[in-house]
């Protein structure tokens, strides 16, 4: 929402100075922690009453905040100097609609924590596989012997917030920053050293009107940086490469189709990389602990962000071997019985979901549900032929899953809750059987989060005759 043209700290209609943080939640929480840290006047407000916003409230006032819950005051907010807006606040929210009437500019999180960083900055996106690939491209770094931090729009068991990061001393070599689209969407000055943008596809529709509003969110990626950028694309995804289409800086591109240079790519089983210097072997896809695919080509771009920062492959290559999957994200649960339960529970979206499918052999019985973020079902016909022997559809969406796909595919409707789902599963699971939670929707429905939902499923798992 911030004209790219607007200096930090110029920005019209603000009085009083300090800081106004819209949102309470982790991002807001850390925006007013490193505000209060610089010394700067801080007003956070949170629409919520709850336990845990009361608690985050507390704190804070008693490191100096002026905190109201229960609403926002459009006046104490437009007199701050810099507006810091939670990336899960809407635009057309009244908070927001009411910012905008007054003509008050915000920024996101990541925004105000780089006013602040001491450290260059490697920037990840794209539609899947953001976290997996910022996760690796750190563990690279690291087992080099870099030092570095890891957040962003990560997600707290993994890292901190942006701003948290910028509170660090000393200062490490370099910031990893997972970005998402809600957050780029409010940035201005922002400035990345590597940029990656994993793949695009369908997200978030229950947000924006349109596939194209959520890829210019996307694209504000590309206004990050400079001609000194180095920027990892996809070559393989066609969203991409046109989005990213005339835009300063270095170009990497990672393939799993052929060879590319500069880039990586798979040649056989062969992670390769080529800098414009000839072929690197780095590793065999066997040496990866992570199932599937499109892991490879996480894997790819993580090792091409990690080479933007001039560090030797010949350093990060055991990394390779070491990086282990990230929880919620095609992890293997448990083999009872001979039946193979996997907890894929980050797929809120179609496109994960189809990834999971290609990534596993089957007979599959799948689990798709959840809240109903708008996207069609039928873009996972493909993937279910052949492999899914049966789809248990549950939660808000069961109804539409059961409508778009049933023509192709057995389906069984649970219009009760996520435990009576999986009860349902395990009931239809035969040995040789893999039960998989790839949901292709968000989690809020029923649960706090697709971690919750994770962590649920796993226990059930366990409990699992
Ligand atoms: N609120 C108001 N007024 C409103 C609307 C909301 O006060 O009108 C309040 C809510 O009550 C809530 C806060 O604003 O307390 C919004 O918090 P938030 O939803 O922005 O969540 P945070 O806890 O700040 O977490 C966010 C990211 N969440 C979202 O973008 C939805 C986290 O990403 C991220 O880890 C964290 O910032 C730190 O950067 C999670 C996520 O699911 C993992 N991201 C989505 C994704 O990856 O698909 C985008």
């Amino acid at each position: 929402m911030i004209a790219s043209s607007v200096a930090p700290g110029s920005l019209p209609g603000h009085g009083r100075g300090g800081v106004a943080v819209v949102g309470l939640g982790a991002s807001g929480d850390a925006a007013a922690r490193l505000a209060l840290s610089k010394g700067e006047h801080v007003h956070v407000s949170d629409h919520r009453t709850d336990e845990a916003v009361a608690a985050r409230g507390a704190e804070l006032r008693n490191l100096g905040a002026e905190v109201r819950l229960g609403g926002h005051d459009l006046e104490e907010i437009a007199d701050a100097e810099t507006v810091v807006v939670s990336p899960g606040i809407p635009p057309d929210s009244p908070v927001l609609s009411g910012l905008e009437k007054r003509g008050i500019r915000w920024i996101s999180e990541p925004e105000y924590a780089f006013r602040f960083y001491r450290s260059p900055l490697i920037g990840i996106t794209g539609t899947n596989g953001k976290t997996t690939t910022a996760a690796f491209c750190a563990h690279l770094l690291r087992e080099a012997g870099v030092s570095v931090a890891l957040g962003g729009n990560i997600g707290a068991d993994l890292g901190p917030p942006a701003a948290t990061l910028a509170m660090l001393d000393p200062a490490p070599d370099w910031i990893v920053l997972e970005l998402s689209s809600f957050q780029l969407a409010d940035i201005d000055a922002l400035t990345l050293e590597v940029g990656v943008m994993t793949n695009l596809g369908a997200d978030h529709l229950d947000r924006y009107p349109s596939v194209e509003a959520y890829h210019a969110d996307k694209r504000r990626l590309f206004e990050a940086g400079n001609a000194e950028t180095v920027w990892v694309l996809n070559h393989d995804d066609p969203a991409t490469m046109a989005l990213a289409e005339g835009v300063p800086g270095r170009r990497y591109h990672f393939s799993l189709e052929g060879h590319v240079s500069p880039g990586a790519f798979l040649s056989g089983s062969t992670l390769t990389v080529d800098l414009g210097g000839g072929s690197y072997a780095a590793a065999d896809v066997a040496d990866l602990r992570l199932l599937g695919r499109h892991n490879v080509a996480n894997a790819l771009a993580a090792l091409l962000a990690a080479c933007g920062t001039g560090t030797p492959l010949d350093l990060m290559r055991p990394g390779l071997s070491t990086f282990e999957p990230l929880p919620h994200r095609l992890e293997r649960v448990r083999e009872a019985n001979a039946v193979l339960w996997v907890n894929d529970s980050k797929a809120t979206n179609v496109a994960a979901t189809a990834s999971a499918l290609s990534s596993l052999e089957g007979p599959l019985v799948l689990m798709l549900g959840g809240k109903d973020k708008g996207e069609s079902f039928r873009g996972l016909v493909p993937g279910l032929l052949d492999r899914v022997r049966v789809v248990v559809a549950y939660g808000e969406a069961g109804r539409r899953i059961e409508e778009e796909i049933e023509a192709d595919v057995d389906v069984r409707r649970v219009q009760g809750s996520f435990e009576e789902a999986v009860a349902t599963a395990r009931g239809l699971v035969q040995p040789g059987d893999t039960l998989l939670l790839s949901p292709a929707c968000s989690s809020y429905d029923e649960f706090t989060d697709y971690r919750e939902r994770g962590e649920r499923f796993r226990t059930l798992a366990g409990a699992a005759a």
